[in-house]
C-alpha cells in the first residue's frame, strides 16, 4: 500500500488564494505547480494540495475528504447550518489574520431603521440563507429570505429586495450603492480547519509539524528583534517598554563602562511611540530588525 498523503484544501482564485499558497509555501512545502490542473503535488513534502472553490472546502473536511483547509469562518459556518448541522463545529487549528471581513445587515441609507424587529415582514436578500434565517430567529423577527448567489447589493434598488445580508470589507460597495449598514450578523477571517478523517502516524505529525511551522509565520510575522545601546540603570526600565518582549541579552559594549548593549524579541507589533519612549528612557542606536522564521 503506498504511503499516505496529507491533502490540504485552499480556494482555487478568489481573496483568499494567494495568502493561503503564500503561508503554505512560506511553511517550506514546495508545489510541481499546474496553472489548470486543481490538483498539486507536494515534491518535497508527502502533501498534495487541492484547489477547489471557497464553498466546497468545509465539506471536503466534513467528509474526511481532505485533512487540513483554509476557508473563512462564515462559508463553514453556512456550510454547517445548510447540512443541518448546527450544533457541529470544524476544528480549527489557526485563526490566519487574512480575508477579515463582517456579515452586515443594511438597507438603504435613506430608510429609517429603529431595531431589527423593523425587518418583520420584509424581504431580505443573500447568499448566506442559513446565517441569516439563524439571525433573524435569535432576534424573533420572521422576515421572508431571498436566496441570490450573486450581485446581492443590487436587489434593493432593483426592488427585489428591502434589506440585504452580505459580506462587508471595507463598506465601498455598500457606499456605492447607497445602502448603509445597520446591524452585525457575523465577523470572519480565514482560519485553518483540520478535517475529520483519520491519519496515519506519518501523516499525523506532517500534520502537527505543518501546524507549528505556520503559527510560527504568523508569530514571526509580528514580531521583531530589537537591539539597542541603553545606561545600565535604565536596562528595567527599557525592558519594561518593549512590547511583548523576552527576557533582553544584556552584553558588555567595549570602553563603555556605564552603558549596556541590549538585545531581544518582542512578539508584538514595535510601533514609532515605543522608539520614541525607548529614546527618552536614555536608549541610543536603536534598531528594528525583521524575523524571517520561528518555531514556538
Ligand atoms: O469562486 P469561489 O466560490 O471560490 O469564490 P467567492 O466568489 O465565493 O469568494 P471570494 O473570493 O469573493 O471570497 C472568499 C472569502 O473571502 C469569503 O468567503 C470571505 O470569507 C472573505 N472575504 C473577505 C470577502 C470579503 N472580504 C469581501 N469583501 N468575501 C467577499 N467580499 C465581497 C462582498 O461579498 C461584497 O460584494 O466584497 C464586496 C464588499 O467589499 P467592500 O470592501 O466593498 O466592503
Ligand atoms: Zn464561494
Amino acid at each position: 500500500m503506498s504511503a499516505q498523503r496529507l491533502k490540504i484544501a485552499i480556494q482555487k482564485s478568489g481573496r483568499l488564494s494567494d495568502d493561503s499558497l503564500k503561508l503554505l509555501e512560506s511553511c517550506g512545502i514546495q508545489f510541481a505547480r499546474s496553472k489548470d490542473k486543481l490538483f498539486w503535488y507536494g515534491r518535497n513534502m508527502s502533501v498534495d494540495l487541492l484547489l477547489v472553490r471557497d464553498d466546497d472546502i468545509p465539506r471536503l473536511l466534513l467528509d474526511g475528504v481532505c485533512d487540513l483547509g483554509i476557508c473563512g469562518q462564515n462559508v463553514t459556518r453556512e456550510c454547517l447550518l445548510d447540512r443541518g448541522e448546527p450544533g457541529k463545529a470544524l476544528a480549527a487549528e489557526v485563526a490566519l489574520g487574512f480575508g477579515a471581513c463582517r456579515l452586515a445587515l443594511a438597507i438603504p441609507e435613506q430608510q429609517n431603521f429603529n431595531s431589527i424587529q423593523d425587518l418583520a415582514g420584509k424581504r431580505i436578500a443573500t447568499s448566506y440563507v442559513g446565517l441569516t434565517a439563524e439571525y433573524l430567529d435569535k432576534h424573533a423577527v420572521q422576515a421572508g429570505i431571498v436566496e441570490l448567489s450573486g450581485s446581492v447589493e443590487i436587489a434593493p434598488s432593483m426592488g427585489t429586495a428591502d434589506a440585504i445580508v452580505d459580506l462587508v470589507s471595507t463598506g465601498t460597495t455598500l457606499r456605492a450603492n447607497h445602502l448603509r449598514e445597520v446591524a452585525e450578523v457575523m465577523v470572519s477571517q480565514a482560519v485553518l480547519y483540520s478535517g475529520t478523517g483519520q491519519l496515519d502516524e506519518a501523516s499525523s505529525k506532517l500534520k502537527t509539524r505543518l501546524i507549528q511551522r505556520i503559527q510560527g509565520v504568523l508569530k514571526a510575522k509580528e514580531s521583531k528583534y530589537v537591539m539597542l545601546h541603553a545606561p545600565k540603570h535604565a536596562i528595567q526600565q527599557i525592558a519594561n517598554i518593549l512590547p511583548a518582549a523576552e527576557a533582553p541579552t544584556v552584553l558588555k559594549l567595549d570602553g563603555q563602562p556605564d552603558k549596556v548593549a541590549m538585545h531581544t524579541l518582542c512578539r508584538e507589533t514595535v510601533f514609532w511611540e515605543h522608539l520614541e519612549e525607548l529614546q527618552a528612557a536614555g536608549a541610543t542606536a536603536v534598531l528594528v530588525l525583521p524575523v524571517e522564521k520561528m518555531l514556538a
